[in-house]
């Protein structure tokens, strides 16, 4: 097996430190940033990602697979810096006004990251002007909106009016999910897109980046 493969393999049992060692050992061997990136990392990733929407792994899988992503990703970043591997985007994820929840909103931001998007998380209860202002200030290609109370995904329309009231109407994208949301909603509220998991967000993120 390839050291690549290795990393992909080892990324997928969460295994933090082997991921850590592969990526050094990939490194000064010569392989170049990008290809443990997209070939190590992001390879493994993706499997998880799609193994995740056919509910073949759950969220412990996911989290770990992600933990171990962030431990590789932390020796790869200053090497892919240095040889001026851009992120595909950059996207900004928050939950909506009035809402705490945060679990799904973080595995989103995971499957972003591990998509290859620079996250930025804006956190919990965001009120529009907010998801708006981060956004603008990290020149983000993707807005993504969660939410998982009835009462408050009502309050993603304001974001998709104030995103589309501003500066960066054009060059942002509003995507929404959670577990009440769903097309018919994104339809209703004139988001750019609806995903239904994080695995999806990452896919339907790639394309509206694109
Ligand atoms: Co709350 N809660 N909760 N809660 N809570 C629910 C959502 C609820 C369904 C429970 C129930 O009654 N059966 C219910 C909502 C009912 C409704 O509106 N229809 C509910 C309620 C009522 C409440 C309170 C109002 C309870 C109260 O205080 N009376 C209160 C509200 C607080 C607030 O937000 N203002 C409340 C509070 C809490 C806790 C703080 C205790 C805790 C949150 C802790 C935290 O997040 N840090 C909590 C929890 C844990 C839940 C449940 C049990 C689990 C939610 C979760 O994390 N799921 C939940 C019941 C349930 O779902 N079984 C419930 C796991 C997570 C991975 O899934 O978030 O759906 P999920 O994310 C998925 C997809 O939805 C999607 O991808 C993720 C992974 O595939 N997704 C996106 C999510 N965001 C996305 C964004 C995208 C794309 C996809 O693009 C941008």
């Amino acid at each position: 097996m390839s050291v690549l493969q290795d990393i992909a393999e080892n990324l997928m049992k969460g295994k933090a430190n082997d991921v850590k060692e592969l990526v050094e050992q990939a490194l000064n061997g010569g392989t170049a940033p990008a290809e443990v990136l997209n070939e190590g990392l992001l390879a493994g990733m993706s499997v998880i990602g799609e193994r995740f929407k056919k509910n073949e792994v759950y969220v412990p899988e996911v989290l770990i697979a992600a933990r171990a992503m962030k431990a590789g990703m932390e020796i790869l970043q200053p090497q892919l810096a240095a040889a001026g591997v851009e992120p595909i985007g950059v996207a900004v994820v928050g939950t909506v006004k009035g809402d705490l929840h945060d679990i799904g909103k973080n595995l989103v931001c995971m499957m972003l990251e591990g998509a290859g998007f620079k996250v930025v998380d804006a956190g919990i209860d965001c009120d529009p002007q907010k998801f708006v202002d981060v956004a603008q200030e990290n020149n983000a290609a993707v807005i993504g909106v969660s939410a998982l109370l009835t009462t408050t995904m009502t309050n993603m329309k304001a974001v998709v009016d104030a995103v589309k009231a501003s500066a960066i109407a054009d060059s942002a994208k509003v995507m929404i999910g959670g577990a009440p949301v769903t097309q018919a909603f994104c339809d209703e509220i004139g988001a750019d897109g609806y995903a239904p998991d994080a695995a999806s967000a990452a896919d339907l993120a790639k394309s509206l980046a694109l």
